[in-house]
């Protein structure tokens, strides 16, 4: 004798318990699969006497209607909840603004911009040449010895044995410019150059804006003005600018500049060695033997040139101590230029 009672009873707590559709299968199985305990009770009805027959069959059936009915209620129960996780893990507020990632130009472009713009408005123009150079135009056309310890396979790349290198200076752009065109000149050379040097404040590369005016009557003079006018343009104050006696092997007289330092305001600090004072360029008559090279007759012409590094002005102009942050392009650093 089948009790339905019971089954009724053990289906009812069942489903109450079950919260996956993979439970309710295997609920559904039992119950109502081909040996489930309700399709065995309906089977059952006809191994009953006549007299009983009715009544258990129709409590059977409702039986299996009640289950079909619970079943399909637990169903929805679960998928509504499943639904309710899902959106609970994966919503997306739609309502957020749109933030649009604004961009700007790298602190070295910004501060190349600058200088170039100064220049440029005292009637300089920007010439450009090759990073990779020949040795004859990075050195011997500049008067730099053989032996000069700047060529040193330690100090510069060389790019192959037949003299070509990766440009140490941006002087070549003037050595280019001189030999392609006739005085009067009147030229900046800013770009990228090459040095084997990895430091704090030294970098195997970095850009520099070089100068040349060659012209007749040039004097120590004009490099003087041009150059004060040019940093106090660049510091955007009245600062201090003194000229100290200095070698280069392409100039002659040749002059390093220093400011008073712009962080200190001259009373002596970590950045300026407690001097107070910046080397910021140097600078010098353009040597005789430079202009012969170049078929210009010092005779008729002189000039002033001048060199100077971009990531040291930025670096002082910014306050910023650690060239290599220009390097790594770590936006938390990028994001302080905007
Ligand atoms: C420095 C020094 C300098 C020059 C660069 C130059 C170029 C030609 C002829 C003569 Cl073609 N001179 N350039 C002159 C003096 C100094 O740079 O300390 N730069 C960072």
């Amino acid at each position: 004798m089948i009790n339905l009672k019971d089954i009724e009873e053990e289906l009812s707590e069942e489903i109450s318990r079950i919260n996956t559709i993979s439970q309710l299968q295997q609920v559904k199985v039992k119950y109502l699969g081909k040996k489930g305990l309700i399709t065995q009770a309906i089977s059952h009805i006809k191994d009953l006497p006549q007299e009983e027959r009715r009544e258990y069959g129709l409590k059977a059936n409702r039986l299996k209607e009640y289950a079909e009915e619970l079943i399909k209620k637990a169903e929805e129960r679960i998928k509504k909840e499943e639904l309710r996780k899902r959106l609970a893990r994966d919503w997306v507020d739609l309502s957020l603004p749109l933030e649009p990632a604004v961009g700007t130009a790298h602190p070295i472009s910004q501060v190349l911009k600058k200088i170039r713009h100064i220049f440029v408005s005292m009637g300089f123009e920007v010439m450009e040449g090759p990073e990779v150079e020949l040795e004859t135009y990075n050195f011997d056309m500049l008067n730099i010895p053989k032996e000069h310890p700047a060529r040193d396979m330690q100090d510069t790349f060389y790019v192959n044995r037949e003299g070509y290198l990766l440009r140490t200076h941006t002087s070549p752009v003037q050595i280019r410019t001189m030999l392609s065109q006739k005085p009067p000149i009147y030229m900046i050379a800013p770009g990228r150059v090459y040095r084997r040097d990895d430091d704090p404040t030294h970098s195997p590369m970095f850009h520099q804006v070089e100068g040349l005016a060659v012209d007749m009557d040039i004097s120590f003079g004009h490099m003087k003005y041009t150059i004060e006018t040019f940093l106090r343009a660049f510091f955007e104050v009245e600062v201090p600018v003194r000229f100290r006696a200095s070698y280069f092997p392409f100039t002659e007289p040749s002059a390093e500049v220093d400011i008073g330092c712009v962080i200190c305001r001259g009373e002596g600090c970590r950045v300026c060695k407690e001097t107070g004072w910046l080397e910021v360029m140097g600078c010098g008559m353009v040597h005789p033997a430079v202009l012969e090279n170049c078929n210009i007759d010092p005779e008729f012409y002189q000039g002033f040139a001048f060199g100077l590094g971009v990531e040291r002005l930025a670096m002082l102009y910014f306050g910023i101590d650690n060239i290599k942050l220009f390097f790594e392009n770590d936006l938390r650093f990028l994001r302080q230029f905007l």
